[in-house]
Parts: C-alpha cells; structure tokens; sequence
C-alpha cells in the first residue's frame, strides 16, 4: 500500500472514532470519552469490526469493549483509539495488555494522556510486544473533545468554557426584563446540547435573579442529562420561589456559601439546595479555589452561562478556556446591557476556532491558544 495513502485511512478511521467519542461527553466522571475501532481488512477492504467507548461512570474503559465485539477478527486488525491506551492496573486491567492479549498488529493513536499511570507507558507496552504504533494521528481534534479531561489532569481545575447570547448590538439583556429571546429556536437548542455535554452550569446570582432560569437540558430524550447547576452567590440570595431552587430535587443545585452568610442554608437546605463552601476575596467568592473545588469534585467541563459580572470576572482572571458568543439579528438598544466580549472585542490570547450560521443567528467559538 503507498505511504500516502495509508496515512489518509488513519486520518479516516480516527475522524470516526473522535465523532463516536464525543456520544458520552459530560457522562464518564473523572475519565475522559475515549473510543476505540478495530478495523480489520478480510480481502474485501479495511472495514470496522468492533466498536467501543468509555461506558457511563468511566468503566470499562473503550478498548476491551471494541475488542470483545471484534473477537478473532481483533488477530492481526489495526485498533484506532482516541487516547493512548492505559497502562495501569486500576478497576480494571490495562488496555495496552489487552490489545496485545487480542493480537492486535498496530495501533494508531490519537490525544497523548497525561495521567503519570500512562504517560508514554502504554504506547511502550504495544511497541514491546511488537505492535506497531502511530502516534497523535489527528491529536488536536481528539484533545479538543477531551480538554476537559486534560485540563482538569493538569491544570487541577475544570475546562471553563464562556457562553453568552448576544443582540446584533452586542447586548446581553435589558436591565429589569427578566429573560430576553436573543437567539431562535436551533441556536436555543444548540445551548441545551452544550449543557449535556458539560459536567456543571454556573451562573452569577446577578442572572438567577434576574432571569430565573433553570439551565437545564431540555432537548426531547436527553432530559436526564442535565448537569448539576452552581450559583455564585456571596449573600446566599437565591430566592425559594426561583426556578432553580424549585427545580433542585430533579437536577442538583449548588450555591456557594460564604462562612458568614451561614443562617441563611436552612431554607434553601430544606429545599433540596446543596452548598459549597468558598473563600471570599475582597467581598467576592474567589474563584481559582472554587474551581479547584469543583476539580476535586470531579466536574472536568465547567459551562458559564453569565451574566456579565460573572463573565468579565472569570475573563479578568484568565480563568476562561473557550469562548462561545452566539448572536442574534435584533437589536436591544442603548438601555442594554453591554456584553464583556463580542465577535469584535476578544481578548488576547483566544483565535476562532469554529463558525457556523443557525439561521439568523450566528455562532463564534474562540480557544485559548497553548
Ligand atoms: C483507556 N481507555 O476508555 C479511558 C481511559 O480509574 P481508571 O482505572 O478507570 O483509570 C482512569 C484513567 O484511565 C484516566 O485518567 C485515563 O488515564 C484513562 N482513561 N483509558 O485506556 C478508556 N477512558
Ligand atoms: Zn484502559
């Protein structure tokens, strides 16, 4: 087979394994949404003979799943897997020992792991046995599917990605109007697929106040995915009657609790409310130990859904991996409230990364460079 064209089928298969990683994002805990193709080539052309990904919760990982579908026809097959294969023994036992075990004869893969249990370490288990490996085939688009996951290994805190709806004006609202439509229908349920995807919602209590949202997902089917909601709330404001608070014994809430602000959880305990508690720097809840928190938690992808004091403090401390502006083709007019950042204001450091056009909306999503 010539070089070239060999490396087009890898870039091929490895497409569809980072397409088919991305069904259980916001669904595997602390492991990232791996998966693995076997593709085998009986004489009629190289086609996929079993699949897998990281199964709910994070275990069984994706490549002993792929295998057991593929069975003998795993002897001699090339498995793409979208993150280098584990090399330790954790709950269950590592994915580079059964890739060899099922006489797989190469592997290609995709995103490096960082976790010092793998590292380098399951690549050298293949390569031992004799397996040859190609590695970081499509590594950026894989990563980016998985920047939560990274992110959290290494930076010890969740990927935080920035979402607000802007006006053709680049206002987010209207002072004392409760919830103003910016966005239509596919743009609207383009936030909700976000949601599921996330592993937490944040809001300021400016927001929660103001537009009583539930930030929940409500795409028909996947209802059950809607992410645990935080409230940055230094005064412990959330009111009883709120669409959060309401909703909490569905979907969790967490609202930040300052040690002074103590009197005021009975209620909102009562209410199925559940607390974190924060440090205050100079009157605010200080954020990098909140999302260290939320680390240990085990959220990997934190989504910010605003308002604009909660947006520009997270920008003001370069707290932010990605942002995603969508805009609307009305204007809401001077007595709006201006966005922290828009289509022609991003701050350094972000490039676009992806455009669409959802009717007569618009989408923009920028990542942090390095
Ligand atoms: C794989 N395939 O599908 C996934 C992997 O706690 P454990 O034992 O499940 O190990 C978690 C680590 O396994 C995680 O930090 C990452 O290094 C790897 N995830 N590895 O071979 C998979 N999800
Ligand atoms: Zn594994």
């Amino acid at each position: 087979m010539m070089p070239g064209r060999t490396d087009e089928a890898d870039r091929r298969f490895m497409a569809a394994a980072i397409r088919y990683s991305r069904r259980h994002l916001g669904l595997t805990g602390t492991n990232p949404s791996v998966a693995t193709l076997i593709v085998a080539d009986d004489g009629g052309g190289p086609a996929v003979v079993g699949r897998g990904i990281t199964s709910l919760g994070g275990r069984p990982h994706a490549e002993p799943q792929a295998i057991a579908e593929a069975g003998e026809r795993a002897r001699g097959a090339t498995a793409y897997v979208t993150l280098e294969p584990c090399a330790h023994h954790g709950r269950t036992p590592p994915c580079a020992e059964a890739l060899v075990t099922a006489g797989i004869a190469r592997v290609v893969g995709a995103a490096a792991d960082p976790d010092h249990r793998v590292s380098g370490r399951g690549y050298a288990i293949l390569r031992k046995a004799g397996i040859e490996v190609v590695e970081g085939v499509l590594a950026d688009a894989a990563a980016d599917l998985m920047r939560g996951y990274l992110t959290r290994s290494v930076k010890k805190r969740p990927q935080v990605i920035l979402k607000l709806a802007l006006s053709a004006d680049a206002k987010i609202g209207l002072e004392g109007a409760g919830q103003v439509p910016i966005t239509a229908a596919i743009a609207r349920s383009q936030v909700h697929a976000m949601r599921a995807e996330a592993d937490a919602i944040l809001v300021g209590i400016g927001t929660a106040l103001a537009d009583d949202p539930s930030l929940t997902c409500r795409l028909p089917g996947l209802e059950a995915r809607s992410p645990v909601r935080i409230v940055i709330d230094r005064k412990m404001r959330l009111p009883l009657d709120s669409a959060l608070v309401q909703t909490a014994r569905q979907v969790p809430v967490l609202v930040t609790a300052a040690g002074d602000m103590q009197e005021r959880r009975g209620p909102l305990t009562a209410a199925g409310v559940g607390f974190i508690a924060a440090e205050v720097h100079e009157d605010h809840i200080a954020l990098p130990e909140l999302l260290e928190d939320l680390a240990e938690r085990g959220y990997a992808t934190l989504l910010v859904e605003g308002g604009a004091f909660t947006a520009e403090a997270f920008l003001a401390e370069e707290l932010v991996d990605r942002i995603v502006l969508f805009t609307g083709p009305e204007k809401i007019g001077p007595r709006g409230i201006a966005a922290p950042v828009d289509p022609d204001h991003i701050p350094a450091g972000f490039s676009l990364h992806r455009q669409a056009v959802f009717g007569a909306d618009g989408y923009f999503e920028y990542v942090r460079n390095g």
